[in-house]
C-alpha cells in the first residue's frame, strides 16, 4: 500500500491544485509588485499591472527570471520581506557560473520540510527506519532539507554531512542505517567500498539527487547496495532541494505542485512547449515568502507529464532530468548530454566515475572520456586494456555518432564533488 506523508494534498484533485495555484499566483504576483522594484520594473517593461495576471492562464504573460537576474540583484534586491522575516540562507556554487544566495523565511523552511518529508515517505522512509543523510549541511539545500524531512517523518537522523568515507561506512554498519541520502556518484562510490571491504550493511533505500543520474547507474547502484534508489531534485533558488521527487513507480518525479507551477520551455526561443516534449523546465515559486522567484529559467532539461500515476499522487511528473541546457555539449555540431556517454560506460560494464575533456585541436573539436578501470583491471597487461579502450571508442561512436577518445584510469582516481561532481571540462571555454 502506498504512504503519503499528506494525502489530502498529494493526491489532491486537478480542480483543487488548480485553484490553489489561481490563487497563489495572484497574491504572489501583488507581493513582488509591492515589494521588489527590481521585479516591478520588470513588469512594468512587459506593460503589466498585477490586475493583468487572475491565474494560471495568465502565466505566460509574466517575464521570465534567470540566474543573471539574481546576480542583478546580488544579495538582497529580489527579497520580498525584510530580512527581519528572514531565518536563513543557503547558498549554492551550482554545476556552473556564480554563487547565488537565497533567503528563507520561517513558513518557508516549515513548507520546505513537509515536501522533504514526502519524499522521504515516497521512498519506503518510516519511524522505524535510520536515515543516513551524506550531503553535505552548511550553506548547501541538501543536507539540512532531508534532515529536516527525516524528522518530521520520525527516522533516526544521522547527520554524517558529506565526506570523510571511512566514519561513513562505519555508521553505517554500526548503527544499521536503512536508508542513504546523497549524490549519486557518491552512493557509487560508497556501493564500491562496501563491496570492496565487504561490509555488513542494512540499507533498504537511498535519496539520491543534486545532480543527473541515468537509468544504468541507478541499476548499478540498486545491484550493488541491495536496494531501491530514488531520484530527488530541487534548486537553491526554488525554495531548496525536494522541488520534485520520485515514489515506487520509479518513472519520472512528481513536482510539488501546491508550491509550484512547472512549464516547459524551447531552451533557444523561450516558447512554450506541449506535454511531453523535451525542453527547459521553467518553474514559478508561488508559496515562497523571502525570496519568490516567478517563470525561473532552471536550465535543466526535462519533459512533463500528467500521466496517471500507479502511486496514486496526482502531481505532475518531470522525466530524471537530462542534463542543463548549458551543460550540453556540442561537438563537431553533434549535441552530446553528459549522461548520454555515462549510458555507454555503464552499459559496457564500466563504472560511473567518469570525466569529460573537450577542446580544440587544430580548428577540430576533440572529446576524451576518463573512466575508472575495474579494481580487477589493473593486474590486466597493457594490450588488455588497450583492447578494452578500443572497444568503448566503439561503442561511444555508434551511441553518439562521433570519435572519442577513451582513457582508463585507476580506481578512485577522478574525483568526486560533495555538492555536485564535475564530469565536463571544456577547455574551449578558456
Ligand atoms: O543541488 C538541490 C538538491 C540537493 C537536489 C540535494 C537534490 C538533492 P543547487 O545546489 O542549487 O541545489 O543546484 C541545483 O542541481 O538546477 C540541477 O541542474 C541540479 N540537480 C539537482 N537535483 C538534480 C537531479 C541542489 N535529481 C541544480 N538530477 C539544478 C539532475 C539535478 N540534476
Amino acid at each position: 500500500m502506498e504512504r503519503y506523508y499528506q494525502p489530502e494534498i498529494e493526491t489532491a484533485s486537478r480542480e483543487q491544485l488548480t485553484a490553489w495555484q489561481d490563487q497563489h499566483l495572484t497574491a504572489q504576483v501583488r507581493s513582488l509588485w509591492d515589494s521588489v522594484p527590481y521585479y516591478r520594473q520588470k513588469m512594468e517593461a512587459a506593460g503589466l499591472t498585477p490586475a493583468d495576471i487572475q491565474g494560471i492562464g495568465d502565466l505566460g504573460k509574466l517575464p521570465f527570471m534567470t540566474r543573471e537576474d539574481l546576480t542583478a540583484c546580488y544579495p538582497f534586491g529580489m527579497l520580498a520581506r525584510p530580512t527581519a522575516d528572514c531565518v536563513t540562507i543557503h547558498s549554492s556554487a551550482g554545476t556552473t557560473g556564480k554563487k547565488l544566495i537565497a533567503f528563507y523565511t520561517q513558513r518557508d523552511l516549515e513548507l520546505w520540510e513537509d515536501r522533504c518529508a514526502r519524499a522521504v515517505t515516497a521512498a519506503g522512509g518510516m519511524r522505524e527506519d535510520v536515515c543516513q543523510i551524506s550531503f553535505g549541511y552548511g550553506l548547501f539545500t541538501g543536507g539540512a532539507g532531508l534532515d529536516g524531512g527525516c524528522r518530521r517523518v520520525g527516522c533516526l537522523t544521522l547527520p554524517m554531512s558529506a565526506g570523510n568515507t571511512d566514519r561513513q561506512l562505519q555508521f553505517m554498519e554500526d548503527l544499521g542505517a536503512t536508508i542513504l541520502c546523497c549524490t549519486p556518484s557518491y552512493a557509487a562510490y560508497l556501493a564500491e567500498c562496501v563491496q570492496e571491504r565487504g561490509l555488513k550493511i542494512s540499507l533498504r533505500s537511498g535519496i539520491f539527487g543534486a545532480e543527473p543520474w541515468s537509468e544504468e547507474m541507478r541499476r548499478s547502484i540498486e545491484e550493488k547496495l541491495g536496494i531501491k534508489a530514488y531520484d530527488i531534485y530541487g534548486l537553491t533558488e526554488l525554495g531548496g532541494m525536494g522541488v520534485a521527487f520520485e515514489c515506487s513507480a520509479q518513472d519520472g518525479l512528481h513536482i510539488n505542485e501546491d508550491s509550484f507551477i512547472a512549464e516547459v520551455v524551447d531552451p533557444e526561443t523561450g516558447e512554450a512547449l506541449p506535454e511531453g516534449q523535451a525542453g527547459e523546465l521553467v518553474l514559478s515559486a508561488v508559496t515562497q515568502e523571502a525570496m519568490p522567484l516567478l517563470r525561473y529559467r532552471t536550465r535543466d532539461i526535462c519533459v512533463l507529464s500528467r500521466a496517471a500515476c500507479p502511486c496514486g499522487r496526482t502531481h505532475i511528473k518531470m522525466s530524471k532530468p537530462m542534463g542543463r541546457s548549458d551543460d550540453m555539449l556540442v561537438i563537431k555540431g553533434v549535441n552530446v548530454f553528459p549522461s548520454q556517454i555515462e549510458t555507454v560506460l555503464l552499459a559496457q560494464g564500466f563504472s560511473c566515475n567518469y570525466q569529460i575533456i573537450v577542446d580544440r585541436l587544430n580548428g577540430t573539436d576533440t572529446l576524451e572520456v576518463l573512466v575508472e578501470m575495474p579494481p580487477e583491471a589493473l593486474t590486466d597487461k597493457l594490450r588488455r586494456i588497450n583492447e578494452m579502450e578500443r572497444s568503448m571508442v566503439a561503442a561511444m561512436k555508434s551511441a553518439l555518432g562521433i570519435r572519442a577518445k577513451v582513457r582508463l584510469v585507476p580506481p578512485k582516481t577522478i574525483t568526486r564533488g560533495e555538492e555536485h561532481t564535475v564530469r565536463v571540462v571544456d577547455k574551449r571555454k578558456k
